[in-house]
């Protein structure tokens, strides 16, 4: 199957049921500009059904240097700025409350709006090289990208204000104690990781993976009472599904795996 890509610095293959999208704009450690911004929300709404998960990876020794500063270096303009971050913000909720999931794979820098777009994604891989900044407080700027709403919610307000105030770099094994992300590989093995994850994202029932992807943050963050109606309702609905009753019978008939023990 091929995919198009939207934008010359963003390619796109598929892998099974798994599209790879790679920012791929390197000589600029893949800042983003708005093309790729906007490509990047296109592609993950229009990818073909028959994608059931998504990788984001960077070309090259960064995950993505964050914003193209090239970009603000003109004329401020009030009503610009805030167009420019609302657009950040659609693309990167396309991207975490889309369709389908999404892994990212961190290496090198992953700063800055990089950050904000991991943030979105819903598994990050950290490879040994990664290192997590918040230079917006050195530019004189802010997050624009949704990172206030994402990034303190991941690490904690107090860690971000540190970044943010003092310029502090979090290495991979911080960013992971910190909760940045979820796994910790050596340099060059997160693609691979990655990938492997997004095959076992990619075969979970399309209700189970709607909840997960939908309706567990929203639960996460409402009132308890309001959480529990929701997870309620939500179960239901799955559990009705006839690939929720055939999944549970393979198990009763011995047809499907045990929980694995962790390695
Ligand atoms: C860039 C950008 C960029 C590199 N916009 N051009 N982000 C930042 O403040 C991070 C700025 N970048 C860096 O601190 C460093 O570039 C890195 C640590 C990421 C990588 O260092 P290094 O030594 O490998 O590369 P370099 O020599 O600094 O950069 C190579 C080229 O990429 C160079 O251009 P060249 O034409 O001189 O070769 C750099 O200018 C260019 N480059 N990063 C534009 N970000 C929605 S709001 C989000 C707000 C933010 O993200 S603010 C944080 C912006």
């Amino acid at each position: 199957m091929s995919i198009l890509s939207p934008c010359p610095d963003l390619s796109v293959h598929a892998d099974g049921a798994v599209a790879l999208i790679r920012l791929s704009r390197p000589a600029k450690r893949n800042a983003l500009n708005e093309a790729m911004v906007a490509g990047l929300q296109t592609l993950v709404s229009s990818l073909p059904t028959e994608i059931r998960a998504v990788v984001i990876h960077g070309e090259g020794d960064h995950f993505c240097a964050g914003l193209d500063l090239g970009e603000v270096d003109g004329e401020p303009d009030l009503a610009g700025g805030i167009r420019h971050s609302l657009g950040w913000h659609r693309a990167f909720q396309d991207i975490q409350f889309g369709r389908l999931p999404v892994i990212s794979v961190l290496h090198g820098a992953v700063v800055g709006g990089g950050f904000e777009l991991a943030a979105a994604t819903h598994i990050r891989v950290a490879e040994r090289s990664a290192f997590f900044a918040l230079p917006e407080g050195q530019r004189g700027i802010f997050l624009g990208g949704g990172g206030s709403v994402r990034i303190p919610r991941l690490i904690g307000t107090p860690l971000v204000q540190d970044m943010m105030l003092t310029g502090r770099s979090l290495s991979a094994t911080e960013a992971k104690a910190a909760g940045a992300c979820q796994y910790l590989v050596d340099d060059g093995a997160g693609l691979a990781l990655a990938v492997e994850l997004a095959q076992k994202a990619a075969g979970i029932a399309d209700m189970t993976r709607f909840a997960v992807i939908h309706a567990l943050p929203r639960i996460a963050e409402a009132d308890p009472s309001t959480g529990y109606l929701t997870e309620a309702l939500m179960a239901s609905v799955a559990q009705t599904m006839p690939e929720a009753k055939a999944r549970v019978r393979d198990f009763l008939a011995k047809k499907a795996a045990r929980v694995a023990r962790p390695d």
